[in-house]
This record gives structure tokens, sequence and C-alpha cells, in this order.
């Protein structure tokens, strides 16, 4: 009974661990001093989200130091005061989740009621952590070009990365030089990893640009609490809802005629490609500084034509048929492509047993994402946040590698991912 105990607790703490783990969250810390550089204990050091009113505070210790962990991203007012000295505010600090920003006040002597606001101080850069990591945010996302506009793309951006390193089932960025497969890709701080071979084509949970707030992307200094894999770690973020009412809208279309592709380079054809990329985002609140919404939609239809000249069996190889292979060709005969030049003659009998023929046939796929997350915050010491997103996935293959002629492959996807996430502060020291 007591192992049994004893495996529920440990179950029950790595649960805990996943949860606190969610990197949704950034910390901001410091040292406050006087003017002759003396710690100063004791300061009061409240942070407010300017966006969703969330208010979290903490007192410096015996040398000075405070430290604000897991405030979740977004811009900050912080305020330090200390009976005696003038109240210090830092206005609009940005704060990226898994962000450590350092800022230190130096605070004057004088009343309480005096306000300082210390503004266009030096960009924020990250001096607590020697980790090395490439963050974009929202203005990045949607400005920076990315093929498909799939922000998975935007990794090539970032250092010490490269494209399109091949995996078993496909490809994926690579870090480092590592594998394809060795990228660690989370979801609002939530497993988001292919399951198969952990490529980012397949099983990847997939958002739109605009249902993006931000992702860090870190190539090498792994702090303790990145595992798994030994490629980059990948976390991105969906964005909440705040306190005013937001909303955005797509359409992409590139048409079927010959006017939106290039020529073939083999067959000098210009074979249709079509695609529609629609979508829409709402993000606000339900209930102002308490509970938030977001929720974002995104379409893809694409048919791709193309033209390949692969080998077929000629009409001669396939009248030599037996067994097996004479009931698949009987029946699939009238649909398989007649070889027009490049004969080859396997076994030189005489007869032609393999040709090229130009062949034309269509890949398609139809791509839908719904997300939505909500964020509620009970207190300044509760707060959840609940997300949701289908990815629904449907191609039809023209020229899969078991091909029956006519017959187009198709592989329908559906991925439900979901997280409930639950911070509790039981202290200022203790999360
Ligand atoms: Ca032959």
């Amino acid at each position: 009974m007591k192992v049994k105990q004893a495996i529920t607790v440990c179950l029950f703490l790595l649960l805990l661990s996943s949860l606190v783990l969610a990197q949704e969250v950034g910390n901001i810390v410091g040292t406050i001093t006087d003017e002759e550089a003396n710690p100063l204990p004791g300061v009061t050091i409240l942070a407010k989200n300017i966006q969703t009113g969330l208010v979290r505070s903490t007192i410096t210790n015996l040398q000075g130091r405070y430290r604000l962990e897991r405030l979740t991203r977004g811009i900050y007012n912080l305020t330090a005061t200390l009976t005696g000295f003038k109240t210090l505010t830092q206005e609009k600090i940005p704060l990226t989740a898994g962000d450590e920003l350092r800022i230190d006040f130096k605070m004057e002597v004088g009343k309480l009621e005096e306000v300082i606001t210390v503004v266009g101080e030096s960009p924020l850069v990250e001096t607590t952590r020697s980790q090395v990591s490439t963050v974009m945010t929202e203005k990045e996302l949607l400005s920076y070009p990315q093929a498909n506009r799939n922000f998975l793309n935007l990794m090539y951006y970032a250092p010490g990365t490269l494209p399109n390193a091949p995996t078993i089932g496909g490809s994926a960025f690579a870090v480092n030089g590592m594998r394809g497969e060795s990228n660690n890709y989370m979801l609002d701080g939530m497993n988001n990893n292919d399951m198969t071979d952990n490529s980012q084509a397949a099983g990847v949970a997939l958002l739109p640009p605009e249902a993006i707030q931000e992702f860090r992307l870190i190539t090498n200094n792994f702090n303790v609490e990145y595992g798994r894999n030994t490629g980059g770690f990948l976390n991105v973020v969906m964005k909440s809802g705040t306190n005013e009412l937001h909303g955005s809208g797509w359409l992409f279309y590139r048409g079927p005629g010959p006017l939106f592709r290039t020529e073939d380079w083999l067959t000098h054809e210009r074979p249709d490609y079509s695609r529609r990329q629609y979508g829409a985002t709402l993000g606000g609140p339900i209930k102002k500084d308490k509970t938030f919404f977001f929720a974002s939609f995104e379409g893809i239809n694409q048919a791709i034509k193309y033209v390949r000249n692969p080998f077929f069996f000629t009409p001669e190889a396939l009248a030599k048929a037996k067994g097996a292979a004479k009931l698949f060709f009987d029946k699939y005969k009238s649909a398989y492509p007649v070889p027009t030049y490049d004969f080859i003659d396997v076994n030189g009998d005489g007869v032609k047993d393999y040709g090229r023929a130009n062949f034309q046939y269509e890949d398609s796929a139809k791509n839908y994402s719904a997300a939505i997350k909500i964020d509620h915050i009970f207190s300044e010491k509760d707060r959840i946040a609940f997300r949701w997103l289908y990815n629904y996935n449907k191609f039809e293959d023209g020229l899969p590698y078991y091909w029956v002629p006519g017959k187009q492959l198709e592989r329908p996807q559906d991925y439900h991912t979901g997280g409930l996430s639950w911070l509790h502060i039981f202290s200022p020291n203790r999360v």
C-alpha cells in the first residue's frame, strides 16, 4: 500500500513539475540601493501588467534583492516604494515568455508621494542567464517573409539553424549540427512533439501567425528546466485576450492559372497551382481585469498539379505479369500510363521492360485550425489559463510511392491538443 501511495505522490509531483514548467511566463529580478549604493531591504516592488491588470508584489531582502517569478508575459509597470524615499516607477517594460529581466533601482531620499518615472532606459537585456536564444514577437512574426505563412519557417532566421534537414519522415530545421529530429517543440509550455519522427512537417500542432504572441528558440546553454532533446528548444505562446477588444482577418489567394507558376525546367509546362489561405482572430475581455478570451480560425485549401516523368512498365512487360501482379494490372491497366521514351530492356531479351512517360497528377491539401484560449485571474495569487487547439488536415497525393493508378491516396489527420495551467503563489518567494 505504501508503495502505491508513494507512486501516487510521485506522479502528482511530476504533474506539478510539468505544470510549473509551463513557459508562458518570465521573471523580473533586481537590486534596490540608495544613492550611496547601499542595499535597501524592505522595499515594496510592485509589477502591474498594463494589458490585463494583473498585479504582483514582493519585498526586497536584506541584500536589497527582489525576485518576481513567473509573471505572465506582457507589458509591465514596475514600482518601488519605501517610506522615506521617493517612489520610483519604470513604465512599459516588455516581458517575453522565458525572459529573466534585471531591473535595478537607485532610490533617492524624499517623500513617498514624490514619484520619479524612469523612461528611455537602455534596451533590456537578459544579463542573469547565459543561454543563447532567439525571440520573435508579434511584429516580427507578421513582417518577416515566411513560406506558406508557417511560423516554423521563421526558425531559419535564428543563428545556428539549418533549414530542411532531412528526417525519417520529412524534414525539419536543425540546430547546431544536431539532427532535424532533435528539437523539442512546445506550445504554451506543453509538449507539442510529433511522436513518430519529431519532424516539423507531420505531427506538430500549428497556429496561424496572427494567433501567436511570440516564440522563443533556445539553441545553447539551456537552463535546467529545458530537457528532453539535444537540438533546439522551441516554445510558442498563443495570444491571450486583454482588456481591449482586438481582431484580425486575412485572405491570401494564389490562382490556378499559368500566370501564378513558373515553367517546369524539365517539361516546360506550367501546371496549375492554387492556394487559398484565410482566417480570423478575435480577443478581448469577458470581464474586465478578470477573464479574457482569444480565438482563432484558419483554413488552407491547396491544389498543385505536377508533371513528372517516372518509369512505367511497357505494355509488353505487363502482358507477362503473373499471379497477384497480373490481377492488379488487369484491373488498373486502363489508367496505367504507357511509356513513350527512354526505354530499358532489363534482361536483354529484346523486349522493352520499362520506359518513361510524362505523367500529370494532382496533390491537394485541406488544413483547418481552430483555437481558443481563456485566461482567468482569481486573485493576485491564483490564475488559470485554458487552451484548446484543433488541427484537421487532409492530404490527397496523386503519386504516392504505393500508387494505384487513377486513385489518390487520402491521409486525413486530426489533432486535438489542450492544456490547463493553474499558477498559485504561496508567498512572494514561493510559486
Ligand atoms: Ca526485356
